[in-house]
C-alpha cells in the first residue's frame, strides 16, 4: 500500500488533564501516515485523484484545535476518525500525537500516542423468522448503511431456509452482506445488538424465533476470541443458511482458520446437507 507522510506538524492547542494546560495551551507535534492508493494520481499527474496534503494539514489543524480534551488518546482518536471519514481516498491512517512540553516534571523529549484507523472488510449474516421478515432484513441493512462508520458494499439474495438447531419455529429468511467499517469488532457487535433491540428482538429461547439476528462472520482475516465475540463465527462452516448467501457475494474469500475459500466450504457441506 502506498502512503503519504506528514511529519511533526506543529499545532498549538489546549488538550490536557491539568487546568493549566487547558488555559495556557502548549505545542503538539502531529505526524500522520496516510494509506492511499496513489497509482491513478501519479500516472496522470493529477492532484484531484489523491489527497492534497496542504489542505489536509489545514483540516487537521482546525479539527485538533476545535475542542479541549483531557487525553491525547481522545484527541487522537477523534482526529483520526475525522480524517478517514472526510477523505474518500484514504484507506487508513496512523496518527502520532506528541506532547514535547508535557508537564510531568521530568526531562523527556516528548510523550506520545499512536492511533491506527483503517477501513475493515466484514461479512455479516442476517436472519429473520418473525414478523415481516423481508422488512426486518432491509431495515437492518438500511440502519447499517446509514451509520457514518459503516458502508454496505454488497448484498446477497434472500434465501428461505429451514430452521436449524431449534426446529419448532417458522422458516427463516437469510442473507449475507459485505460491510466496510472503521469500527472494531466489539464496537460493531454492540451496534448490531442495538439494531436487534430496535427491531424488538427478544432473547428467550437459544436459537429460537427472532425478528432479526445479525452475526459477524468474518472481519478482515482476523482470528480472535474476546468476551464479546469470536471471529470467524465458530459455526459458520456448518451452516448452509450462512454459506449459501455468503458464497454468492464472497466465493473466493478465504476462511482464515480452515484455509479454504467460502465456495469450497459450501461445496463440501452441500454434499452432506440441504438448504431447504
Ligand atoms: N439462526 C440460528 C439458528 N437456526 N436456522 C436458519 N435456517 N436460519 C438462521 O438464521 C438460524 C437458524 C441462530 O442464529
Ligand atoms: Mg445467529
Ligand atoms: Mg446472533
Amino acid at each position: 500500500m502506498d502512503s503519504i507522510l506528514i511529519n511533526n506538524l506543529e499545532i498549538y492547542a489546549f488538550h490536557g488533564v491539568n487546568q493549566q494546560e487547558k488555559e495556557l495551551g502548549q505545542k503538539f507535534l502531529l505526524s500522520a501516515k496516510i494509506f492511499i492508493d496513489i497509482k491513478e494520481a501519479s500516472q496522470n499527474d493529477d492532484l484531484s485523484k489523491t489527497v492534497n496534503y496542504a489542505k489536509l494539514c489545514i483540516d487537521i489543524e482546525n479539527e485538533f484545535k476545535k475542542c479541549k480534551y483531557n487525553l491525547i488518546e481522545t484527541a487522537g482518536d477523534k482526529l483520526a476518525e475525522f480524517v478517514i471519514l472526510k477523505y474518500d481516498f484514504i484507506k487508513g491512517i496512523r496518527l502520532t500525537i506528541k506532547k514535547p512540553w508535557a508537564p510531568i516534571g521530568r526531562p523527556v523529549s516528548y510523550v506520545a500516542v499512536e492511533i491506527n484507523k483503517l477501513w475493515h472488510n466484514v461479512y455479516v449474516s442476517l436472519g429473520s423468522n418473525m414478523g415481516n421478515k423481508q422488512e426486518n432484513i432491509s431495515k437492518s441493512i438500511t440502519m447499517i448503511d446509514n451509520s457514518k462508520y459503516c458502508k454496505v458494499i454488497d448484498i446477497s439474495s434472500n434465501y428461505e431456509t429451514k430452521p436449524v438447531g431449534y426446529l419448532d419455529q417458522h422458516n427463516f429468511l437469510n442473507c449475507a452482506i459485505h460491510v466496510r467499517t472503521i469500527l472494531t469488532p466489539e464496537q460493531l457487535i454492540k451496534f448490531f445488538m442495538n439494531i436487534e433491540k430496535i427491531l424488538k428482538r427478544k432473547r428467550i429461547i437459544k436459537w429460537g424465533p427472532r425478528t432479526i439476528d445479525l452475526d459477524i462472520l468474518l472481519y478482515d482475516n482476523i482470528i480472535s476470541d474476546s468476551r464479546e465475540i469470536t471471529i470467524p463465527h465458530p459455526r459458520m462452516h456448518e451452516r448452509m443458511f450462512v454459506l449459501k448467501p455468503l458464497s454468492e457475494i464472497a466465493p473466493y474469500v478465504l476462511h482464515p482458520i480452515l484455509k479454504k475459500r467460502i465456495f469450497e466450504i459450501e461445496n463440501e457441506l452441500s454434499k452432506k446437507q440441504k438448504l431447504i
